[in-house]
């Protein structure tokens, strides 16, 4: 018996189907990816006043725990479609945990190139969980890519990173639903660069949708990198990427173009944070809003607060009163538990009685 339809057709093809490359031939692999919750922030509001609202779109809550899902359900099933047996990708991890669920649900193999000794714990349990055959390069995330490109060119097994073009109209569906959500664009959209893929359909996204006048305005787009790893804020690529953020460890990302034109398109800008602001960022809005997010993640958040703070790359005055700000928090906290680690105070031991327990929380 097949489930019943309401209950099965979740994920983002289903949801956005007239918008996306797919046909009545494209099998559909979902796992009810995107629909993530878009939450109001009052305090990050405050903090940037006059009246501006600031949202969370919280893309830890994918399948997999991060926006790489709303991708990899277009590239996987157009991988099905096109007859692959096999897919590969290069990652810094979000996307090689994505890959792997796909691929999996799909019974496709999957191969991940991952930087030796630089994925976070949980991106690489997922991998080794879901099934992929698992292979550390002794280099950077640029220089995986740059031999997935080449296996890509010599074999017939499909490339799922986002030089894969239905990476980003998958991703681009974060776009519609927030407009769905707030009645139109927002006046401005921050968000993590690593590879620049997500900045880069975002745009899309929201350029589609005022196409077809389903919002009445454009947002400005606003990337954030790592400082040790902001090839787009410099200009330049960088040759030994740097930042305790390892999904956007990126010298040479490959949507470089395409983000470059969505920042200078939509009058928006590009900034760098350094890992402390990102840790802050990341330990302050779990303990303020209960949202808990991966380094990289939190670097929007960051990024927001160096504007707020007037010490930014980009001129928040043109963000008119009572405007709506929308942040992408793009992966879960819990990826990254090495990181929460290093953050926690010493755990304190006490026997087992209430007298203890109150004496040691100052409640006697
Ligand atoms: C949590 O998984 O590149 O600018 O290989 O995992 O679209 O690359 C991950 C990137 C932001 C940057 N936040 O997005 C990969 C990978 C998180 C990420 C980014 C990534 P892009």
């Amino acid at each position: 018996m097949n489930p019943p339809a309401s209950l099965h057709d979740r994920g983002i093809i289903a949801r956005y189907r007239e918008y996306l490359p797919v046909s009545h031939n494209t099998p559909v692999i979902s796992l009810n990816e995107g629909s993530t919750p878009l939450i109001h922030s009052p305090k990050l509001s405050a903090r940037v006043g006059r009246g501006r609202q600031v949202y969370i779109k919280y893309e830890g809550l994918n399948p997999t725990g991060s926006f790489k899902d709303r991708g990899m359900t277009m590239a996987v099933s157009k991988s099905v479609e096109e007859g692959a047996r096999a897919v590969i990708c290069a990652s810094t991890g979000n996307t090689s945990a994505a890959a792997a669920a796909y691929a999996a649900r799909a019974g496709l193999d999957c191969v991940v190139l991952l930087p030796a000794g630089k994925i976070a714990l949980g991106k690489l349990a997922q991998a080794f969980m879901y099934g992929a055959r698992v292979v550390a390069i002794e280099g950077n995330f640029d220089d995986a890519l740059r031999l997935v490109r080449e296996i890509g060119e010599s074999t017939p097994i499909a490339i799922v990173n986002s030089i894969n073009p239905h990476r980003l109209e998958g991703q681009k569906t974060a776009s519609f639903e927030v407009i769905e959500e707030l009645g139109d664009a927002p006046a401005l959209h921050v968000l993590p660069v690593g590879n620049a893929g997500n900045i880069s359909a975002y745009w899309k996204g929201y350029c589609e949708f005022h196409e077809l006048k389903r919002s009445r305005s454009l947002p400005r787009m606003l990337g954030i990198q790592a400082a040790g790893a902001a090839p787009i804020y410099h200009n330049r690529v960088i040759e030994a990427p740097e930042t305790v953020a390892t999904a956007i460890r990126i010298g040479n990302p490959a949507s470089w173009q395409l983000a470059a034109d969505a920042i200078r398109v939509s009058q928006g800008g590009i900034d760098i944070v350094t890992d402390e602001e990102i840790l802050a960022a990341q330990a302050w809005l779990a303990s303020n809003e209960g949202i808990f997010v991966e380094p990289a993640s939190a670097a929007s958040i960051a990024g927001l607060l160096k504007t707020v703070e007037g010490r930014g790359a980009f001129n928040l005055g043109v963000i008119p009163d009572e405007a709506n700000i929308v942040c992408t928090v793009t992966g879960h906290g819990l990826k990254d538990p090495d990181i929460a680690k290093s953050q926690m105070g010493k755990i304190v031991t006490t026997p087992p009685e209430k007298q203890a327990i109150l004496d040691l929380i100052g409640l006697t």
